[in-house]
């Protein structure tokens, strides 16, 4: 008896430690530039990849504690298949998946749409692109996956809300399976759901899943890169114009572009609920969003931006991508971050995409306006450099 209070007393005490809440933003240390992801929080410096695995570490769950809250445990997984169906003018095979979720008593279900060139004759590359639309699902048709399919890649369709909700009530997706067991934000559920799909992906014969690329546009692309950094599986992340929360810097602003301020306003529910006592303490963030492109690493990751996509702060994904690269080189692999600046507003391309992927995959050249900068480099953005 003695023995088991002595134990209850040392279990609480040690989870009293090993919590250790995270502390409040006004007590954290004041950061001006980009975060140097080189320095542990205890001020050491990052010195080999050994290093770098272990600092990793702590960036996840710096992002994990303050901003995205953590990413939710994977479910029991059942997923059924509907019939492949052949489209023979568009040369695309389609099959519908239902992946049933469960935990305890509680199950959810996300609805795939998978479709591949049915003339492949190996297992393709898999892009998995969440459907953008607010109102209730329609089954994307054969035609619309043929430029994909054309180029040698399936894609998997899926409406993220059927995995989490964008919206104030925690209730559905996830949310139903683990209550309040988690304390994540509709960026961190949408990952989890990418992940997900992932996994239903990966027992499909026609699929390389080794080979599998993340992709969506706004507050899609956010969720993608949240997806890319925590997933190691993903072999290519492409964050279309996904601005603040993604990978805009919250430090940098240059013109209109949507602040820490603004979109804790108008989305709180995509963060954890106390993301915004940083609404006016942006600089006591201990990370920015150069330092979740860099979690990506070395896997490949193209940026996508728009130079009329104000309220995305183009300008400054252009000194979070030169910040995140500066990881790639630590990690040799710098020819794998790109970005790809065109002159529109918030608008995707899907040929961006594909080009990037045939250069990841196939080896292929990339077309020359990839890489081209579009605005001077602020030399205020960041002093530190790539430990030597
Ligand atoms: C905007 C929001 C952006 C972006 C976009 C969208 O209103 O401010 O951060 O996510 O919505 O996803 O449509």
């Amino acid at each position: 008896m003695r023995l088991f209070l002595f134990l209850a007393l040392l279990t609480t005490a040690s989870l009293a430690t090993a919590a250790d809440a995270p502390k409040p933003a006004a007590e954290l240390p004041e950061i001006k530039e980009l975060p140097n992801p080189f320095t542990f929080a205890d001020g050491k410096p990052v010195r080999t990849t050994e290093d770098w695995a272990k600092r990793r570490d702590e960036i996840k769950n710096l992002f994990q504690d303050y901003e995205y809250g953590h990413l939710p445990p994977k479910p029991k997984m059942t997923v059924t298949r509907g019939e492949v169906t052949t489209d023979a003018d568009a040369k695309v095979s389609m099959q519908q998946l239902t992946v049933k979720l469960e935990h305890d008593a509680n199950s959810i279900q996300m609805r795939v749409t998978v479709a591949w060139p049915s003339e492949a004759k190996e297992a393709v590359p898999v892009l998995l692109q969440p459907a953008f639309s607010f109102g209730p699902p329609k089954a994307p048709s054969a035609k619309s996956f043929r430029t994909f399919a054309k180029r040698g890649y399936a894609v998997a369709s899926f409406n993220l809300t059927d995995a989490a909700p964008d919206g104030k009530a925690r209730t559905t997706g996830v949310y139903k399976l683990y209550g309040d067991k988690i304390d994540c934000g509709g960026l961190m559920a949408w990952a989890w759901a990418f992940h997900r799909v992932l996994d239903a992906l990966g027992e499909m014969k026609e699929i390389d899943a080794k080979k599998a690329i993340v992709t969506g546009h706004s507050r899609y692309g956010k969720a993608a890169l949240v997806a890319g950094a925590f997933d190691d599986r993903i072999a290519l992340t492409v964050p279309s114009h996904s601005g603040c929360g993604g990978s805009a810097p919250y430090r940098l602003i240059y013109a209109k572009n949507e602040e820490l301020k603004n979109i804790v306003g108008a989305f709180p529910n995509w963060f954890r609920p106390d993301f915004n006592q940083f609404a006016d303490k942006v600089t006591r963030l201990p990370v920015d969003q150069h330092m979740l492109m860099a979690l990506v690493a070395p896997r490949a990751l193209l940026q996508p931006e728009g130079t009329q996509d104000t309220w995305t702060n183009p300008e400054g994904v252009q000194q979070t991508y030169a910040a995140a690269k500066k990881v790639y080189e630590f990690l040799k692999a710098e020819d794998k971050i790109n970005i790809r600046y065109r002159p529109v507003g918030h608008i995707p391309s899907n040929d961006d995409l594909l080009d990037y992927a045939d250069f990841v995959f196939a080896k292929k050249a990339l077309p020359a306006d990839f890489g081209k900068l579009q605005y001077k480099e602020d030399k205020k953005a960041f002093s530190w450099d790539v430990p030597k």
